[in-house]
């Protein structure tokens, strides 16, 4: 057990904040865990909040119909931390669906008794650093105040929903939903036309569940997307029998290859015919998932001829399935496969032979306004009852805005990061004792297994705070030089693959006047090698205060 609190206002009185160890901002999977290894392995007092009804985070807000994990999941996309935890819980589909994760982390809430420390259905408002005490004070829209000395904000990298903002959009009188905040109740589809923006995962994933429903589809597609067959099946009893025998290796597997255990290729595309290379492509392609992207060819998001040729072969399947060369032209790609977010779909190409689906390519036919009935383009009028808004997310550095903490000197995050996310190994940042993110702004986040990359990040928060305690120590927080060398390093790292070519929200393109950086940090299991390297060589980057 650490000691911790020795700075608590001893004072108190009326006005002054309730006190704990440990602040945690969200209930999804960085959340929990968090929440369970500070309380439960460290012995801190922890208080958590989140805005949603119940635990899941993401999870718990992306309800739409057809949302299911966009990588290769069961049972990889899940908690490694206990054996046990691992045990006695059955994944059945090899593409886990949303509503199971969601089932899955209610049953971790109730396994390790979390909720009783989370306040759901609260926003925190505010979050200020008392430079005197050491100590963060969070305030939320139900009246608490909470002062702790360590703020964890687990506020998660796909929360912020994008809305566009069309002429007239608010005028549309028919039912409008947002995936990202997709509501509990059931949305019926049924006798309905319904206009579909945004062809990302959520739209790729909802469209063809839409359209087995509605009377029509229409979909409004902005950039045309690479989408991977993901092959979705049950899990046989054997294979689930035989993840929980070889879980040690297999966790062991995904912290050394990039938060999977699936192997990557080592073929080097030139020791290969033309011919060779496109019958790995169609086994890769077979297999489903994201094979085709890791375990083709060696350097396929670096290697421009090798992605146009991968490129290609996935522009060939679009036109083999999609019948009408007309609607499979305006699917077809134009950036480099893989640098934006590669989706994994079933059936979603298939859906534009149905009848009840069309599409309107933006790029030649932009929407000009909204009526209360229609959506009007540059070339036409498309009536409908219903619209979703597939259109995303003000990504990995949007839900800390929210937030918006203030830190030393009344410095707000804003401010901060006016023109760049600046942070240190995407989990702190100068002015900001003692406040550590998961997931933040350069760290490998969204691009590694998040249950995993957020397991890891709290195993380094907790030995952050051991340091402080064991050294007498009050806080802790990156120097400017650390932060500045932390950004030159994920930007070179990217920069030397073709992902800062393409306009994504990895690069933050996709949120007008957002500044432009790509996010995160590209070689996982590097990252967490540095962390630990870092906490092993004193915490280099870093200064300390004594204790107040
Ligand atoms: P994404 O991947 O950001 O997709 C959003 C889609 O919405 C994408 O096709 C965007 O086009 C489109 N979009 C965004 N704004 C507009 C406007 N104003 N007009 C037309 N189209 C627009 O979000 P998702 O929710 O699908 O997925 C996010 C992640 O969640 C996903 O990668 C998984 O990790 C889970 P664009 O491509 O920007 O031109």
């Amino acid at each position: 057990m650490v000691m911790t609190g020795t700075n608590a206002n001893s004072a108190a009185d009326d006005t002054s904040p309730d006190a704990c160890d440990a602040i945690i901002i969200g209930a999804g999977f960085g959340g929990l865990y968090a929440l369970h290894h500070l309380r439960d392995e460290l012995g801190l007092s922890v208080r958590a909040f989140d805005s949603a009804g119940g635990v899941g985070g993401t999870w718990w807000y992306n309800r739409y119909p057809g949302a299911r994990v966009d990588a290769p999941s069961s049972p990889f996309y899940a908690f490694t931390f206990s054996q046990e935890l691992v045990d006695d819980w059955d994944w059945s589909e090899t593409q886990t669906a949303g509503p199971d994760v969601l089932a899955y982390l209610e049953h971790v809430a109730e396994r390790f008794d979390l909720s009783k420390d989370i306040q759901f259905e609260t926003w925190v408002t505010g979050a200020t650093y008392d430079e005197a005490g050491q100590r963060w004070t969070v305030e939320t829209d139900r009246g608490d105040r909470v002062s702790a000395r360590f703020l964890i904000c687990a506020t998660g990298a796909l929360f912020v929903a994008n809305k566009p903002d069309y002429p007239g959009i608010d005028d549309f009188a028919g039912e409008c939903h947002h995936t990202g905040r997709w509501p509990h109740e059931p949305v019926s589809f049924a006798g309905k036309r319904v206009g579909v923006i945004g062809t990302g995962s959520s739209g790729i994933q909802s469209i063809p569940e839409i359209a087995k429903q509605a009377t029509h589809v229409t979909v409004f597609q902005r950039t045309p997307q690479y989408s991977l067959p993901a092959r979705n099946r049950p899990l046989t009893a054997e294979e689930a029998a035989r993840y929980k025998e070889d879980w040690p290796n297999l966790r062991e597997s995904m912290n050394r290859r990039g938060g999977w255990p699936f192997p990557t290729s080592r073929l080097r595309a030139s020791d290969h015919t033309a011919d060779e290379r496109h019958e790995r492509y169609e086994q890769m392609w077979a297999e489903g998932g994201m094979h085709l992207a890791i375990n083709s060819f060696v350097g396929v998001l670096v290697d421009e001829e090798l992605n146009e040729e991968v490129s290609e072969f996935v522009r060939g399947k679009i036109r083999s399935i999609v019948h009408d060369p007309e609607t499979a032209r305006k699917l077809l790609p134009d950036y480099h496969f893989g640098t934006k977010r590669l989706i994994l779909d079933n059936g979603y190409f298939e859906t534009y032979n149905r009848d009840n689906v069309s599409l309107v390519d933006l790029r030649d036919d932009p929407i000009e306004a909204f009526t209360e009935t229609a959506v009007l383009t540059k070339h036409g009028e498309h009536p409908i009852d219903m619209l979703v808004l597939a259109t995303g997310f003000d990504a990995v550095s949007g839900s800390m805005l929210k937030i918006n903490p203030t830190g030393r000197g009344g410095v707000s995050l804003a401010e901060k990061w006016d023109t760049r996310f600046s942070t240190y190994l995407g989990m702190m940042m100068a002015g900001y004792p003692n406040l550590f993110m998961i997931h933040g702004p350069g760290s490998p986040g969204v691009l590694f297994t998040m249950p995993l990359g957020g397991e890891r990040q709290t195993a380094w928060i907790a030995r952050c705070i051991r340091h402080l305690d064991e050294a007498g120590l009050g806080a802790m927080e990156p120097t400017d030089d650390a932060e500045a060398a932390w950004d030159h390093e994920i930007t070179s790292m990217a920069e030397r693959t073709l992902y800062p070519r393409t306009n994504s929200w990895y690069t933050g393109a996709n949120i007008p006047g957002k500044p432009r950086q790509f996010l995160a940090h590209l070689r996982g299991s590097q990252y967490f090698d540095r962390l630990a390297e870092i906490a092993d060589d004193g915490f280099h980057g870093f200064v300390f205060e004594e204790c107040r």
